[in-house]
């Protein structure tokens, strides 16, 4: 890619070192966040995303099986979680989400996403018999389950210790682990947005011992709420740095805080603007996490589409209706899109389509890039 003409001293010298793949510093980074020319982010985000990937834009197949939203916290940003009895919650049985599963026989799903409140009784036994369950229904599908703080209390109640209880799971179908549950690492906000559950040291172990046992991991930030630029960028470097110890993580997800029925409402929700330069930092910043992907049914479409051009290389998924998260607060009421919408949506935005397995490789031939 050419270098832009009119950069300042800053910018050129951003742009010679993303060009010859130097790791952003964290000042590089918070000057990044500072700037207020977006035209150049996107453009820099571009010359990273590019030299990864091209003009591909990946996009899965997959469904959401939320087993439950009985939560024992209250995270001040979730809309989603309720208290055993209390109105709103569900905990379904294994037999329902069998019946879940069933509804994608023969769709072409390649991916069942898991995540759930963390509910006061149920350890590793009963969700090892969810996931064989659900493999004996879908035996190709693959299985990507769990966030780190969820994995924390199930240990604890089956008395395992990580590795026992990851390996358990593995033994039963689990493929990899969802990036959920990072929210912000810095203790200063951590302690304010969500202070009882696994701290930043406990995720990031989680995480390690996952890729240490061969099991892939993405990671998230939850951004947009009492967090300043600092905090990102120190939640990145400790994504950065383990990413450095285990290559293990494929994938990072900004999360944009949405304000709806929540204790955080009042803060109100970031620009898109402030969403752009987020995915274009992120990318930038991590350069070692092969993958950004942006979650649409979070963010919404349009901004989505606007994001392949901010250093994005991956749009989840069809989702097929299948999550309430995100609707819960704020997000897309019913979020499902056909494979040929996403695709429609990717080629618009000038990039080419393909869809991949949850380990990044091509579901089929693409005519267009072969
Ligand atoms: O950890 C909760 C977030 C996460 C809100 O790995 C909220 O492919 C915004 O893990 N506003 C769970 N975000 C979702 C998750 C996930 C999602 C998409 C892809 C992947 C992946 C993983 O949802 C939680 C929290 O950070 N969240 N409430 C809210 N009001
Ligand atoms: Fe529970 Fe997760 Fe909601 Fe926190 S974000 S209250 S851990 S469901």
């Amino acid at each position: 890619m050419l270098k832009p003409p009119q950069l300042s001293t800053t910018e050129a010298y951003l742009w010679d070192k993303v060009q010859s793949g130097e790791p952003l510093s964290d000042e590089d980074a918070l000057s990044l966040y500072n700037s207020q020319n977006l035209a150049f982010l996107g453009a820099l985000a571009t010359l990273l995303r590019e030299k990864l990937h091209g003009k591909v834009a990946y996009y899965n197949r997959n469904f959401h099986i939320e087993p439950t939203n009985i939560c024992i916290y209250e995270c001040a940003f979730c809309s989603f979680a309720r208290k055993p009895g209390e109105p709103g919650g569900w905990e379904y049985s294994p037999e329902e989400i069998e019946a879940i599963a069933e509804r994608y026989v023969g769709t072409g799903v390649t991916e069942v996403h898991i995540v759930g409140g963390v509910h006061p009784k149920r350890g590793i036994e009963y969700y090892a018999d969810i996931i064989r369950r659900i493999k004996r229904i879908l035996p190709h599908v693959h299985v990507k389950a769990f966030t780190a703080v969820e994995l924390k209390v199930m240990c604890a109640r089956s008395r395992m210790s990580y590795e026992e209880g990851l390996i358990a799971l593995r033994e039963a179908g689990l493929d990899s682990l969802p990036g959920g549950g990072a929210e912000i690492f810095h203790p200063d906000i951590r302690n304010q947005i969500c202070a009882t559950k696994a701290d930043a040291s406990e995720w990031l172990e989680i995480h390690r011992t996952a890729h240490r046992l061969g099991i892939p991991s993405n990671a998230t930030m939850l951004y947009g709420h009492i967090e300043k630029y600092e905090h990102r960028i120190h939640h990145m470097r400790l994504l950065r740095e383990l990413q450095s110890e285990t290559g293990g993580f494929n994938c990072f997800i900004p999360l944009k805080y949405r304000r709806e029925n929540n204790a955080l409402s009042h803060l109100g929700e970031v620009s898109i603007i402030e969403d752009l330069k987020n995915y274009a930092v992120s990318r930038l910043y991590l350069h070692n996490i092969p993958h950004l992907k942006a979650y649409w049914p979070m963010i919404g479409r349009v901004t989505a589409q606007l994001s392949l051009s901010f250093g994005v290389d991956d749009l989840d998924g069809t989702i097929d209706d299948t999550t309430k998260i995100y609707s819960m607060a704020g997000g897309e009421e019913h979020p499902a899109m056909t494979t040929e919408e996403l695709e429609h949506l990717i080629y618009s935005a000038g990039y080419v389509p393909l869809e991949r397995d949850s380990l990044y490789r091509p579901v089929r031939p693409s005519p267009v890039i072969a």
